[in-house]
């Protein structure tokens, strides 16, 4: 498995001098986070971030995320000239040799946490999602403790901007239910992984974060079944997953070193994000360091089944806590992140010599 680190390009505090310092690291996953969704990303700054990154010595092989406009998770007529801005997109990634590109269908909210700031007991602070808190908030509400809790520093998947339409937005998605938005999603895919395909790309489909609706709004990508749904939409080497243990860990049921060996076994892993989660009731949780410990998945047997299926892919640790009275990017810093690596490369080097005895 090849080691990277998601870094946010230019304005991220953490310079890729420090990210090529971690052991073990192969390369950064990151994007041009300020080219508005749906528009096609210019190849004079794809050829400056790749040249960026390689000159520290670190590839530059997947691209996190490619996001979807809305209008393609809507279905509106508009939705065809995003595809084909799409299409482009993906024509300039493969010029720089991106190998990978991930992205989410998850409508209007990415990734949702009701708390950026959550204090544990050894004073760390890590992002957390609050069931019954989110019950008592209105949309607007989250949109607003979001902006105050990151201190207006932008989350990628929580453009602000956007979300100042939040009402309308909203309104859009009275139509969509769940079978709508997949008839979206395959809409979408049956256009680009024909592309993706004819420039080598695989396409990595985020799975919902939390893995439940949220708002009442329809998310799919959330268990075992939906994921081999999504897979057998369009039978293809380019459609495939980006498996987040973190963001299907919430759901007990998701048994993820059986996801990872199910979906492993059909090369359906394009991408692995591996984190912990710990669980608090059905639908509330918290993040924590990646140790098996200190949460309720078992990080050993997740790297034994990447191990088992004999995973080459890319693979990245996921959000860490703020510790060392770090400040940055909720989730992102570089300290627990870089735990997180030499933590898993422990686990990845003692099961691959433990196979060989
Ligand atoms: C959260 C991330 C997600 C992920 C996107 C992929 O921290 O895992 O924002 O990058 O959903 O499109």
């Amino acid at each position: 498995m090849k080691m990277t680190f998601r870094w946010y390009g230019k304005s991220d505090k953490i310079p890729l001098k420090h990210v090529a310092q971690i052991p073990g690291i192969n390369g950064v996953v990151t994007s041009l986070i300020d080219i508005p969704v749906g528009d096609v990303w210019p190849m004079d700054e794809l050829i400056e971030l790749k040249e960026n990154v390689n000159s520290y010595g670190l590839n530059l092989d997947v691209i996190e995320s490619v996001n979807v406009h809305e209008d393609i998770k809507l279905g509106l007529e508009s939705r065809d000239a995003y595809i084909s801005n799409y299409k482009e997109t993906l024509k300039n990634l493969s010029q720089i040799g991106i190998k990978t590109v991930c992205y989410n269908f998850m409508p209007i909210f990415d990734w949702t946490r009701t708390d950026l700031n959550k204090p544990l007991k050894d004073s760390s602070t890590v992002l957390s999602f609050d069931n019954e808190q989110l019950k008592n908030l209105s949309a607007n509400d989250l949109v607003e403790k979001i902006r105050n809790d990151s201190s207006n520093v932008e989350i990628p998947g929580w453009e602000l901007e956007r979300l100042d339409e939040i009402e309308e937005l909203f309104q859009q998605y009275e139509n969509v239910d769940e079978e709508k938005l997949w008839g979206n999603l395959d809409y979408f895919l049956q256009q680009i992984i024909p592309v993706a395909a004819s420039y080598n790309i695989k396409m990595a489909l985020h799975p919902d974060d939390p893995p439940f609706s949220i708002f009442g709004l329809p998310r799919i990508m959330t268990n075992q079944e939906n994921l081999q749904r999504l897979v057998d939409l369009v039978p293809s080497p380019s459609n495939g997953l980006a498996l987040c243990s973190g963001s299907l860990g919430p759901n007990a049921s998701n048994d993820i070193p059986s996801m990872i060996r199910h979906f492993g076994e059909q090369n359906k892993i394009h991408f692995a994000h591996i984190r912990n989660v710990k669980r608090i009731s059905e639908k509330s949780f918290h993040e924590t360091s990646h140790l098996s410990s200190d949460g309720s998945l078992d990080l050993y047997e997740i790297v034994k089944a990447y191990k088992d299926v004999n995973f080459q892919g890319h693979v990245r640790p996921d959000h860490g806590r703020m510790i060392w009275d770090e400040e940055g990017m909720p989730g992102y810093g570089l300290y627990d992140r870089a735990l997180g690596i030499t933590y898993l490369n422990g686990l990845y080097e003692a099961i691959t010599k433990a196979k060989h005895e």
